[in-house]
């Protein structure tokens, strides 16, 4: 049974930056709910994907060096340890991961065009299409099989799960690797990141619900590495049930343990994690506030999807946060979805007309601190709204 615990209000496409600010844009109700058998938590209103993710999707996974560092170790360690025949990303993007391998042994399959077309031209065979049975199917009929099958915050963005493993399942050899990448529900309850949750995010994954969602098609969690990227992130290896080549590690009971020990299998912890969001959202506008008050300046860093979530929920607008910067140059000189806030492209020394920067990209903030050495030696100040909102 899905049991209701927390209402997002009414917001934007994540990813919808528009040249020309329009209080019309489209905007759905975001409310998430814990399936108490399958322990799943997912949002309950769901988006066609060709909506969200089309020929103009703005989010390229090259832009921190963060996320770049983290691909090229992956893929040295997949060389390494799996050795592939022949590698398929499904979302592969701009190329991020598809770059450290040689064309002739990596495909990709990325459903936004204006993506796929960045691989196409370095010659790397893609997709461009949405990862459905039909098309695993098609994949199947010209390669036969593949050994490594890589997957990173892609699969918890399509509605039928049941499908999505179905198809993988089809093309994966019998001794073959599935690898996936995706927030981890134990971090995002820990930091009280509520912002993990937008349109996109259909589902975010516990170890707990993925080995009873990979059940049902004879598949199963060997090893799980827990990563710093996105705020917390699990890396899920995944292998048929049949496949002996791989034993099952300790370390998925070590993670299913610890999400048990959190609560995440109990309805309660997620009716918790509701109530902080909304005291994070209290606090969150009464410092916003105070720095108005005091005439000061605040800009957005990095015009984030989980940024998005924030502004929506919070109801804030540019009477308290200016502007947004961002590098990605699809998302400058645009709005911010659902806000009359213009993103500004990045330059050196741009924060020096605020006083204070929210970070919109807390993931980063290792980066973004390095990055902005200057600002803070200046006194600017940083906010953050995780766990609870504070300056810091
Ligand atoms: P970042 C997207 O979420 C959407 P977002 C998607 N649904 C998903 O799952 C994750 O990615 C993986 C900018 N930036 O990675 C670049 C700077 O401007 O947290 C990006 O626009 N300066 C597919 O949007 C944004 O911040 C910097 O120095 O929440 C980061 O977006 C750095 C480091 C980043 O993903």
């Amino acid at each position: 049974m899905n049991k209701f615990f927390l209402d997002l209000g009414v917001q934007p496409l994540a990813n919808n930056f528009l040249k020309k600010y329009s209080a019309k844009q489209p905007k759905y109700n975001l409310k998430l709910y814990f399936n108490t058998k399958s322990k799943m938590v997912s949002i309950s209103k769901r988006i066609p994907s060709s909506v969200m993710f089309n020929s103009k999707y703005p989010y390229r996974s090259s832009m921190s060096s963060t996320m770049r560092t983290s691909f090229k170790e992956l893929s040295s360690e997949i060389k390494k340890k799996f050795n592939p025949k022949l590698l398929l990303e499904i979302g592969s993007n701009d190329g991020a991961l598809l770059n450290n391998f040689d064309k002739d042994k990596a495909i990709g399959v990325e459903p936004c065009k204006n993506l796929a077309k960045i691989t196409k031209a370095k010659r790397y065979y893609t997709y461009d299409d949405y990862w459905d049975f039909k098309l695993s199917s098609e994949i199947k009929k010209k390669f036969k099989e593949v050994d490594l099958i890589y997957s990173a915050n892609t699969l918890t963005h399509i509605s039928n799960l049941n499908e999505v493993f179905k198809s993988l399942k089809l093309i994966l050899s019998d001794e073959g690797c599935l690898i996936i990448e995706d927030p981890s529900l134990l971090e995002c309850i820990k930091k009280n990141s509520y912002d993990q949750f937008y349109n996109e995010h259909i589902y975010v994954f516990s170890a707990i619900a993925l080995t009873n969602l990979l059940k049902k098609f004879n598949l199963e969690i060997f090893d799980i590495k827990n990563l710093p990227t996105h705020g917390g992130s699990l890396r899920y290896f995944i292998k048929k049930r049949s496949n002996k080549k791989y034993n099952v590690k300790f370390s998925v009971k070590k993670q299913i343990d610890k999400e048990i020990k959190n609560g995440l299998d109990k309805f309660i912890t997620y009716k918790d994690f509701a109530t902080k969001s909304t005291k994070s959202k209290k606090l969150f506008l009464e410092i916003l506030k105070k720095i108005k008050k005091d005439n000061k300046k605040i800009i957005g860093y990095g015009a984030t999807a989980k940024a998005v979530t924030v502004l929506n929920y919070c109801n804030i607008d540019h009477d308290l946060i200016k502007n947004f910067t961002d590098t990605t140059p699809e998302k400058i000189n645009t709005f911010l979805p659902g806000k009359n806030i213009k993103i500004l492209g990045y330059k050196k020394d741009i924060l020096k007309k605020y006083d204070y920067a929210f970070l919109g990209a807390w993931n980063f903030k290792k980066e973004i601190f390095a990055k902005e050495k200057n600002f803070l030696k200046k006194g600017g100040r940083f906010i953050t709204h995780l766990p609870l909102p504070k300056i810091i």
